[in-house]
């Protein structure tokens, strides 16, 4: 066993509730070595990564790596929000006790990392000197080095974070075993893998991934689900799966911040980083803060204000490329440091490949090698069609990487926010866009807000995935409160937010086209929503909200077909009063659901019967 004490007392770590809890669960993991690491470690850790094949050259200063192929994504049947109240068990969160779940990581972890080294991983997830920062200070502990490498690009890494803590207890502990991975029984009837957040007890233990959300602590264990509930018990603020962007009005000077949660894998990142319409480039700007994370606050001045916690970027590969999302590209660019995971990888040439990349992949198969490593020219007929990358892989890469970041994305103070919105993938109903100016009514879209279920098995025809506020994933407390939670905070701000829904992924029924050509065209739809709470443009009313007029929107430069634009600006009320249907099921699921909500419910409901 090693000296604990020795080894932190070296790195610097002064923090004696850190040493206490280092020491209790080395005690019980049993690694063979401990180290303490800071942003300024990468560089070695890069290379001994790459000495040990942890990660392979992806070209100049860029990484590739690779996860175990039954690791791939978040498991939300395997994830659980644990604490000391019953009453904390909400529809979406898998509540279980709290001593239950302490018991049974603490069996599954001792003696787990015996062998390996325990890197200690002091963390911020906030700008330093923020009104929020005594919520975003953790420890992570891991057993795995690539986790490491991605936790530097993820969060702010360094002592210097947790030393002078104004109440040194007051850091999520945050505890990463990663566990025999072939023999884990991944989704089988003896999974042995659980991601629990004891919210109650600020305490994050993660056995059995080292991929993603499952195993970098800060980001949506302590980010998303430990920040919600810590907003809610201290009545402070809102941790939400939000993107946030600003955008420049060079004629008018005028600066605007828009943030909003879209559920996974639907447009988040897409959207932050998105380079304006050729032809709107010259008078609009976009400017990039965040896409998958806020923490939302109402300050001195009465305003809501947002910020964006997070240090890097985790983002989809799926899909991007020169026209989707040239910026994406860019931050990637050789000399970033960027790390691929799981997108196809050329031994020879160090170069990496995913679907969408290119409009077809390499003709030259010479070197490739699809997700899992295996060669694709050997491929035989029965795989010859599947994905060289997993539809899940992904890049990582820091904040500063990102071309259009905001000048301001590390302010402490955060940036105002003028609007939330909410968007899902949805075939049809939902319109380009429907702005909503009263606040119930904006907290009762997000708590509607779904995508559709995807296979059929999944879902009724026609009905959603219901996502509320896009954190169905991320849920530690109940539904009930959440959105009283939600009504109170927005209620604060003496000057209220606009909100809207939008929707990218309109389809037609018949051969199946976006309606919409999406991406960076969205701004549009953005545009005419800041104009309309301007008041230069007035939209037209509808049961569930102020649509554009047609003539308000700016379609300079974008051919559009007149009958697609006529329909992605209207309301199905047939399809509407369908749809209320299921939410009301949806919302009678929640108990203690605030009377406004329901109430708003109503009101949209009497509207489209009017119709
Ligand atoms: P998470 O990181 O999982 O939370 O996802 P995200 O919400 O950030 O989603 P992301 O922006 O990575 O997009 C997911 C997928 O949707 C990618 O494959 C994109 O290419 C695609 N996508 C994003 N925006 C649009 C759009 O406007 N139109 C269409 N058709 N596809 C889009
Ligand atoms: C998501 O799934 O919404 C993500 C990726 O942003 S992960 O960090 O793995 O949760
Ligand atoms: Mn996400």
């Amino acid at each position: 066993m090693v000296e604990v004490d020795a080894v932190l007392e070296s790195a610097g770590l002064k923090n004696d509730k850190v040493r206490e809890y280092v020491r209790y669960w080395a005690g019980i993991t049993g690694p063979e070595d401990i180290q303490v690491v800071s942003a300024a470690d990468d560089v070695r850790l890069i290379r001994e990564c790459l000495a040990a094949h942890e990660i392979l050259p992806a070209g100049e200063g860029r990484y590739y790596s690779r996860s175990y192929h039954k690791d791939t994504a978040r498991s939300e049947e395997r994830t659980i929000v644990a604490t000391n109240n019953p009453a904390d068990k909400g529809v979406y969160n898998n509540w279980r006790p709290a001593a239950e779940m302490k018991a049974k990581l603490t069996g599954l972890m001792r003696g787990a990392s015996a062998g390996k080294t325990m890197y200690v991983i002091p963390y911020l997830m906030a700008p330093p000197g923020s009104p929020l920062e005594k919520y975003a200070a953790g420890v992570q502990l891991t057993d795995n080095r690539s986790v490491v490498l991605h936790m530097i690009r993820m969060a702010r890494v360094g002592v210097e974070y947790i030393n002078e803590l104004a109440d040194p207890g007051s850091f999520a502990r945050a505890v990463h075993v990663t566990g025999d991975l072939e023999n884990l029984g991944q989704g089988t009837p003896d999974d042995k893998r659980y991601f629990v957040t004891v919210a109650d007890e600020r305490t994050i233990l993660h056995f059995g991934s080292s991929y993603g959300g499952n195993a970098l602590l800060g980001k949506i264990a302590h980010g998303l689900r430990q920040s919600s509930y810590d907003g809610w018990t201290s009545g402070r603020f809102l941790g939400e799966q939000f993107m946030l962007l600003g955008i420049v009005d060079r004629q008018t000077g005028k600066r605007y911040h828009i943030c909003g949660g879209f559920p996974s894998a639907s447009g988040k990142t897409n959207l932050a980083m998105m380079l304006p319409p050729e032809a709107l480039g010259d008078r609009y700007y976009v400017e990039f803060y965040g896409d998958d994370i806020a923490w939302l606050w109402v300050g001195e001045d009465g305003r809501l204000y947002g910020m964006n916690p997070e240090f890097g970027v985790f983002g989809v590969a799926r899909d991007t490329n020169e026209t989707t999302n040239p910026t994406a590209l860019e931050s990637v660019a050789p000399g970033t440091r960027a790390i691929f995971t799981n997108v196809a990888y050329n031994e020879k040439t160090h170069e990496v490949w995913w679907e969408g990349r290119t409009e077809n992949p390499p003709a030259d198969l010479d070197g490739w090698l699809d997700w899992k490593g295996n060669r694709i020219a050997d491929r035989g007929p029965v795989e010859a069609d599947d994905p060289w990358a997993h539809p899940n892989s992904r890049f990582t890469t820091t904040l500063s990487n990102v071309p259009n970041v905001a000048s301001d994305y590390a302010d402490p103070r955060g940036v105002p926010i003028d609007a939330i919105i909410f968007g899902g993938r949805t075939r049809d109903r939902e319109p380009l866009i429907r702005a909503i100016t009263d606040v119930a009514e904006g907290v009762y879209d997000g708590l509607t807000l779904g995508a559709e279920a995807t296979f059929a098995a999944e879902g009724v025809d026609g009905q959603l995935r219901y996502d509320p506020m896009s954190m169905r994933p991320f849920m530690s407390y109940p539904e009930g409160p959440y959105a009283a939670h939600w009504l109170n905070i927005v209620g604060q701000a003496t000057k209220r937010p606009l909100f809207a829904h939008v929707n990218w992924f309109q389809r037609d029924p018949e051969d199946g086209h976006f309606l919409w050509p999406g991406y960076r065209e969205n701004l549009r739809a953005l545009l005419w929503l800041m104009q309309l709470k301007d008041g230069e443009v007035e939209g037209v009313k509808s049961p569930a909200g102020i649509l554009p007029a047609k003539d308000e929107l700016n379609l300079d430069g974008l051919d559009i077909d007149p009958g697609d634009l006529d329909k992605l600006l209207s309301i199905d009320v047939a399809r509407w009063q369908q749809e209320m249907g299921f939410r009301e099921q949806h919302l009678a699921q929640f108990p203690g659901l605030p009377e406004e909500i329901w109430e708003a419910h109503r009101r949209v409901a009497a509207a489209l019967n009017d119709d």
